[in-house]
């Protein structure tokens, strides 16, 4: 049984983790909480994940701890022996596209986030141009390497689980215009359909 640690309101980052957990079948429970009333996480939660964001996951089985949702990606995919290729070239491809999305996408999604919504220092707005640039080249490249293919690495992996869910926010947080990246909306429209990205919505 997998415990997913989540704060009340869900993300692409959570959302991440319920698709594999759904695609995988892996019995999992969502252990929701809050921050203290002094804005500080529970003692409880920093034991998990030291740098307190969420997703985080506890597996009962056998005690293994993790955070960063790539790595409880690919710890899920070696747990269930799914949507991670066994031959090393194949496997290499998705661990490169699993890296981009952390190092790249998920991140600036991450600052993104922060210069719409928190930030108050004079520079926001050139910051905020520079990671709404950052994020239309991500999708120039993912609109590339989608021509001609159904996913990210050949099969579906959790390479498409890392990034899909920011399919949704593109428009809305970096002002991509999807009507340019006709590939990227093939890819989000096939996984939308699968059950385990419906159940997760
Ligand atoms: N690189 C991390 C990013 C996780 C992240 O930034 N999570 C956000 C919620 S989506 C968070 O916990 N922010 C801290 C907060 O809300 O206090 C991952 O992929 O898991």
């Amino acid at each position: 049984m997998i415990i997913l640690y989540m704060m009340q309101s869900t993300s692409p980052n959570i959302r991440k983790i319920t698709m594999m957990l759904n695609e995988a079948g892996l019995p999992y429970a969502v252990h929701k909480f809050e921050k203290n009333a002094d804005g500080k996480l529970p003692n409880e939660f920093l034991a998990i994940n030291p740098n307190g964001t969420v997703p985080a996951i506890l597996d009962k089985d056998n005690g293994a701890v993790l955070f960063e949702s790539c790595a409880i990606l690919y710890y899920l995919a070696e747990k269930s022996g799914q949507l991670l290729p066994a031959e090393i070239k194949n496997r290499g491809e998705v661990m490169k596209w699993l890296v981009f999305e952390a190092a790249n996408m998920g991140a600036t999604m991450g600052e993104l986030y922060y210069y719409l919504l928190q930030a108050t220092d004079e520079l926001a707005d050139a910051h905020l141009q520079r990671y709404k640039n950052k994020i239309n080249q991500f999708c120039v490249i993912m609109e590339r390497q989608l021509e001609g293919e159904a996913y990210l690495c050949g099969e579906y992996s959790i390479a498409d689980i890392a990034l899909y869910p920011w399919y949704g926010v593109l428009e809305d947080m970096a002002d991509v215009s999807l009507i340019n990246y006709p590939h990227l909306k093939k890819w989000a429209d096939t996984i939308s359909q699968r059950q385990a990205a419906i159940a997760s919505a």
